[in-house]
This record gives structure tokens, C-alpha cells and sequence, in this order.
């Protein structure tokens, strides 16, 4: 069974009512990137930080998957684990689709990150009150994403699965935030045909054998099909 290799952004959440992160003409929901996406942003204004996330998670209860995510949940169904999804976003759409072989190389809103222990916890409430690890009980909890600066999660992992990947599919992602941007290329490197599934044409659109530009919910229930 051929292997298969997406990796999905921001733009695969946006009909779902999430918003991406450079279509707000840089603006991430009111703040620019770096001063809410960074360690030293944490260190500097932590309650900021804190309700940034806070506020991104809340919304969570909002939005729903879309087609785009229920088609790659289909997908798993007809191909088991010869699917890998690993996404960019840090909400839990694909889940929620039906996903479950779904890698979150930048965290994900709905976890905690104790700075003291390095436990990890569920988290579906506020952190900027201040809460104790449940671990440790130090008030050291962090939203467990992957900021700027950070080392994405399992990239060993992803590096082996796009080395074996016989199709490597980018959803909805502007190809500007590395190393995802550069998960392509090491797909061609490996022989893997490669598509590009985006609102328009990404950074990186050019390093793909096909791109189809157009909406994820339009776009990826017909590729799959
Ligand atoms: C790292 C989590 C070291 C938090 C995020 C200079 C040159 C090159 C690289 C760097 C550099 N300076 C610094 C770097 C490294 C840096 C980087 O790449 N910076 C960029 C800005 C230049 N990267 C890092 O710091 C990473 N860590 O490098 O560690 C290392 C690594 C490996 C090996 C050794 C050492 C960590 C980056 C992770 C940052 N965290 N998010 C949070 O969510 O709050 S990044 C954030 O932006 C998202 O997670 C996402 O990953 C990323 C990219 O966004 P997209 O998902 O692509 O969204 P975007 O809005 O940009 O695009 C949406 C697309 O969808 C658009 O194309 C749009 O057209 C399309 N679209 C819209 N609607 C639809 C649609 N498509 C289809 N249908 C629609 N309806």
C-alpha cells in the first residue's frame, strides 16, 4: 500500500471559522506574531501570552471540522496507518473529523506544559490564573506549543515517515514557517510525487510536481475521493 504523507496549516481550519495566521495581514487576532509566539514574549508579558492562548482555546467550543477534515478521517478509515497527517495547527479538528493517527509537530492548545516538572496535562480551561501543575503543584504551566525559536515535536519521526512516503500532500499551509516548509523537499529527495492543496499558490509552491489551488473543503473531499 502506497504510503501517504500530509501535512496540513493553518488554511485547512479556515472554513472551520479558525483564523490563519497571515491572511490577518499579520495580525494574530490583534497581536503580531512575535510578541505572543515566543519564549521570550512568555518571559516577558506571561498573562498576555497566557490569555492569547486562553482566548484560542476557548474558541475551540466554537468551530467544527470541516469537509477537508472529515475527508482525510475517511481516508484513515480506507487506509489505516499507510496515512500519516501531521499537522502544523494546534487545534483539534483532525480529532474531532475522526482522525486519529494525527502527529501536532507545533503542541496543541488543549495540552498544558509544566516548565518545573515537564509534565504534560489535558487542558481544556484558563492558564493565566495561575493554576499548580498537577504534578508538582508549581504555578509553571505553559501552553504546550511549540513557539518560535522552539524545536518542533517528533521530527525524527516525520523525517522517517517522509523518507518512505510514496505522496507527500501539503493542505493549506503559506510554505513560510520552516522546518515545515522543508518537509517537500525531503519527500522529493525520497522519489515522492508531491501535491499541493492551497487557497493559492505557497512559498513553496513551485517545489511540487501538482498544485490545485482552491478551498481545502472543496479541494481535499475530491482528491480523496
Ligand atoms: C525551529 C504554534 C530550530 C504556536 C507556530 C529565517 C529563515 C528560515 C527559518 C527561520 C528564520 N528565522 C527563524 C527561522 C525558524 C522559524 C521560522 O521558520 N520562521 C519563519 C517565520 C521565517 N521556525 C521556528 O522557529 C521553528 N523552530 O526552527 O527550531 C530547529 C528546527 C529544526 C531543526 C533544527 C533546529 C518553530 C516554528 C513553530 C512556530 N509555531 N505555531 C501557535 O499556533 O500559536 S507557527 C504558525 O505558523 C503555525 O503553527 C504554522 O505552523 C505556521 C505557518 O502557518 P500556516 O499554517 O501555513 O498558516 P498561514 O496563515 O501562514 O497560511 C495559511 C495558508 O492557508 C495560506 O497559504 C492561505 O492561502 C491558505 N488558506 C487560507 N484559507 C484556505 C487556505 N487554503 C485552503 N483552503 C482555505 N479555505
Amino acid at each position: 500500500m502506497p504510503q501517504l504523507v500530509v501535512l496540513t496549516g493553518a488554511g485547512i481550519s479556515a472554513e472551520s471559522g479558525v483564523p490563519t495566521f497571515r491572511d490577518a495581514d499579520g495580525l494574530w487576532e490583534g497581536h503580531h506574531v512575535e510578541d505572543v509566539a515566543t519564549p521570550e514574549a512568555f518571559e516577558r508579558d506571561r498573562p498576555t501570552v497566557q490569555r492569547f492562548y486562553d482566548a484560542r482555546r476557548a474558541a475551540l467550543a466554537g468551530v467544527a471540522p470541516n469537509p477537508a477534515h472529515q475527508a482525510l478521517a475517511d481516508l484513515e478509515r480506507a487506509v489505516g496507518e499507510d496515512l500519516l497527517v501531521i499537522t502544523q495547527n494546534i487545534d483539534d479538528l483532525h480529532e474531532r473529523a475522526g482522525s486519529r493517527h494525527v502527529l501536532h509537530m507545533h503542541g496543541e492548545l488543549l495540552k498544558a506544559l509544566c516548565r518545573t516538572c515537564g509534565g504534560r496535562y489535558a487542558w481544556d480551561g484558563e492558564l493565566v490564573s495561575e493554576p499548580g501543575c498537577p504534578g508538582c503543584g508549581v504555578a509553571d504551566l505553559r501552553p504546550d506549543v511549540v513557539w518560535f525559536g522552539e524545536m518542533p515535536y517528533e521530527l525524527d519521526r516525520i523525517a522517517a515517515a517522509l523518507s518512505k512516503a510514496d505522496l507527500f500532500v501539503s493542505i493549506g499551509t503559506s510554505g513560510a514557517v520552516y522546518p515545515a516548509a522543508g518537509f517537500v523537499q525531503h519527500a522529493l529527495m525520497y522519489g515522492a510525487r508531491t501535491l499541493e492543496l492551497n487557497l493559492e499558490p505557497s512559498e513553496g509552491s513551485h517545489l511540487f510536481h501538482e498544485a490545485r489551488h482552491g478551498r481545502a473543503g472543496d479541494l481535499v473531499p475530491a482528491w480523496v475521493r
